[in-house]
């Protein structure tokens, strides 16, 4: 095996050059620090070495701490980790200077060791920052110490608390950086380390300089505090993060490090911080198909068509675009195709008008969209995604004809949200290449992709489909093919219940505050009305023959509807709109709503938000428990990271399975068997939650002995 830590010097001798090796980002695991604090040593007493530099292999330069261990951590099963933070004091107080050379990531714990050494040099290519907080942590390795010291307090706070990475240019402007070299970095920091041999050594926790706190800097924390109570809602990290970086202001370097321990340490121990670490492993997870090898075969995709210019197909032929795709782009007549293109150049500009593209980008993703009216083009594309009207007579329409015009091995691809996909195959006479892509609205914006498998779905189809989402930048999930995937199958029973609390008594404001409160990105309500109300309104006309009799159904949306109210679209549905689409609430449809509940029977009481995110949320985890034993997802995490994703869910909280577990399966199931007494059928608990539930499991261990089995 490869050690993790190399140490050699130079042609010359006289620099030492320790490589971190740990593929394939270089974590900073336990051993790992061991290793470059052998290897400081070693360099620091060996006579003949003048300076070190101190590097990355492979693709990155140190992409943080090993997260993995931080399980280990709170689980009790490690106690290792203590020996970063002495390293970094050890290698800032070496007498000979070490220049740190970075590529690709200084992430967490790497940009920490990064700011111990005594320079700092990168590739043009390279990222610095402090992501922690995204893990629900916040920098625990003087990150919040040094980081002022070298960058001032402004862009400190706003690193440490928004974890968004800088760019090498914009370190070296910053003072985080010394030099870039364009070609190889390696040479250059040797050349570098040589240069600076006689220099006397700088210790970044002796500057103090950047420090200085005047009476307008007092208020950079208010104001960072105040946007991450907006920004990050519920999370506690980047509060945290802010009192550790405004420790550095009032106290020594080693009590400021002693404040960031312990904030370190109660984030590390927390819920959040948990639940957001899974949530991070389970974005790579689901990745992962258990029987669809690595090496499958990939369809080579260069060139797409998407058929639709509505605002589905307008946002997914944006998507390809954007990452760099030429893509066929094609309408039924010139007036929606004028339409569509209209609507795509106002969605650019207004990217431009808030800084997320430059007009030349505008213009060069724009030249790669090619308006259409035919299929004449339709045999040079590798994929299609259809995008047309949500009807299965339409869809197998389109199919059959790009049965017809596109070669074969060519995907072909459905933006279906409901429909059954092997119907839709069915209308092909290569049922092999179909597949589901169902984007979320805005396509352009929204990160899911749920990609469903046919029956016939080829593995090939489906490595290439999960492959062709990552390079778009899309989390894909794959799940089976039922009504409404995973996704919107949840929802429906989620969306049924707000309906019936509304029904029962509780006002449109209090459903949506108290899921807002429990740290949905939007109420129901408000959701309802952000996708057109009318959209559930014509499923449930088309499947009403299939409900039955005797169980309560939701009214009110419909009724709703029949008034015209179908939502944002028509400036009114659950609350009224104004120009800037702005939600008032409206006395008239809580009126409405009573009278019409009172005329149904319903009984009217005072419901407490406690019992309105029961409700909705036990809904999701119960049909989750459905679709998990039904094997339409295939692990519970590929659930959670549907809805974080493409639901608004609070990632804090990591998923409505996780948080399930979180809560407690007995507790869970003890309550939705409440609601099946009470409130009947709908709400029968569903086997698998309750047999876990009697065996005192959780859906993560289900999923684990699922793939025991597999
Ligand atoms: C920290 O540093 C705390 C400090 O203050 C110190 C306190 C004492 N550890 O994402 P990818 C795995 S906290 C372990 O697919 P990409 C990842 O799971 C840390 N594993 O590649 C995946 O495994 P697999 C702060 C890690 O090119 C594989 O590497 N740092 C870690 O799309 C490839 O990853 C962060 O929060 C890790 N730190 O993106 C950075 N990082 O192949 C977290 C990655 O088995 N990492 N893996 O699925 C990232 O943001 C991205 O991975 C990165 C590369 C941008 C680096």
């Amino acid at each position: 095996m490869e050690h993790l830590v190399q140490l050699s010097t130079d042609q010359y001798k006289d620099v030492a050059i320790i490589t971190i090796n740990n593929p394939p980002v270089n974590a900073l695991s336990p051993s790992v620090v061991h290793d470059v604090a052998k290897a400081i040593e070693q360099a620091g007493q060996d006579s003949e070495v003048r300076a070190i530099v101190l590097i990355g292999a492979g693709r990155t330069f140190v992409a943080g701490a090993d997260i993995k261990e931080f399980g280990k951590i709170t689980s009790g099963k490690s106690e290792r980790g203590a020996e970063f933070l002495p390293l970094l004091f050890k290698i800032e107080d070496l007498p000979k200077p070490v220049v740190v050379a970075i590529h690709g990531n200084a992430f967490g714990g790497g940009l920490e060791l990064a700011m111990a050494c005594h320079y700092r040099v990168a590739a043009p290519n390279a990222q610095l920052g402090q992501p922690e907080v995204k893990l629900g942590i916040i920098p625990g390795a003087g990150g919040t110490q040094r980081l002022p010291r070298l960058v001032g307090l402004v862009k400190a706070v706003e690193m440490c608390a928004e974890g968004k990475p800088i760019t090498a240019w914009e370190a070296k402007q910053l003072g985080l950086m010394d030099r870039l070299f364009e070609g190889d970095l390696l040479s250059g920091a040797v050349a570098f380390a040589r240069e600076v041999t006689a220099k006397p050594i700088v210790k970044t926790r002796e500057c103090d300089d950047k420090l200085k706190i005047s009476g307008q800097d007092a208020a950079v924390f208010d104001s960072a505090r105040e946007k991450a109570r907006t920004k990050q809602r519920g999370m506690k990290a980047p509060l945290a993060a802010i009192d550790a970086v405004e420790a550095s202001t009032r106290m020594s370097f080693e009590e400021g490090c002693q404040v960031e321990q312990k904030l370190f340490r109660e984030c590390l121990f927390s819920d959040q911080s948990k639940a957001l670490i899974y949530a991070f492993f389970g974005e790579r997870e689901v990745a992962k198909i258990p029987d669809i090898p690595k090496e499958t075969c990939l369809i080579p995709v260069k060139s797409v068509a998407v058929v639709g210019a509505g605002t589905m197909g307008g946002g997914i032929a944006m998507v390809f675009a954007n990452a760099g795709f030429p893509v066929l782009l094609k309408e039924v007549d010139q007036p929606a195709l004028d339409h569509g293109l209209g609507t795509i150049q106002r969605n650019y500009l207004s990217s431009v008008k808030r800084g997320r593209f430059t007009q030349e980008m505008v213009d060069e993703y724009l030249s790669r969209i090619k308006p259409t009216l035919t299929y004449d083009e339709f045999g040079e594309v590798d994929m299609v995604v259809e995008a047309v009207f949500e009807g299965m007579a339409l869809k197998k329409e389109v199919f059959a004809q790009l049965d017809h015009s596109c070669k074969r091995g060519a995907i072909l691809a459905s933006n279906t949200s409901t429909l059954n996909i092997d119907e839709i195959a069915s209308a092909t006479t290569r049922p092999e290449s179909v597949i589901g892509t169902h984007f979320f609205s805005p396509a352009n914006v929204m990160r899911l992709l749920e990609i469903v498998r046919g029956r016939a779905s080829r593995k090939e189809v489906i490595a290439t489909c999960m492959q062709v989402a990552k390079k778009v930048g899309k989390v894909g999930v794959l799940v089976g093919n039922c009504r409404g995937f995973v996704g919107n199958r949840m929802f429906g029973p989620y969306r049924r219940e707000a309906q019936f609390l509304a029904e029962e008594g509780a006002s449109i404001t209090a459903i949506d505050r108290a899921l807002y409160d429990f740290g949905m990105a939007m109420g129901p309500m408000a959701t309802g009305d952000l996708a057109g109300l009318d959209v559930g309104w014509r499923i449930r006309k088309e499947y009403r023959h299939l409900e039955k009799p005797g169980v309560r159904q939701p009214f009110a949306e419909d009724r709703l509807c029949e008034l015209g109210r179908y939502g944002q679209k028509t400036g009114a549905g659950w609350y009224q709109y104004d120009e800037s689409r702005c939600a008032v609430p409206d006395p008239e449809v809580q009126d409405l709503v009573h009278k019409w509940a009172r005329e149904a029977g319903i009984p009217q009481r005072n419901i407490s938000s406690d019992e309105i995110v029961e409700r909705s949320i036990y809904a999701l985890v119960n049909e989750g428990a459905r679709i998990l034993e039904e094997g339409i997802a295939q692990r519970a995490v590929d659930i959670d990271i549907i809805y974080l994703n493409g639901y608004g869910f609070p990632s804090y909280r990591g998923g409505p399975m996780w948080y399930a577990d979180t809560v407690g399966l007995k507790n869970v199931y003890e309550r939705i068997r409440d609601f099946h007494h009470q409130y009947g059928e709908l709400w029968k608990p569903a086997p698998l939650l309750k047999r876990l539930a009697e065996d005192g499991k959780t859906f993560a261990q289900f999923s684990q002995d699922q793939a025991v089995v597999a």
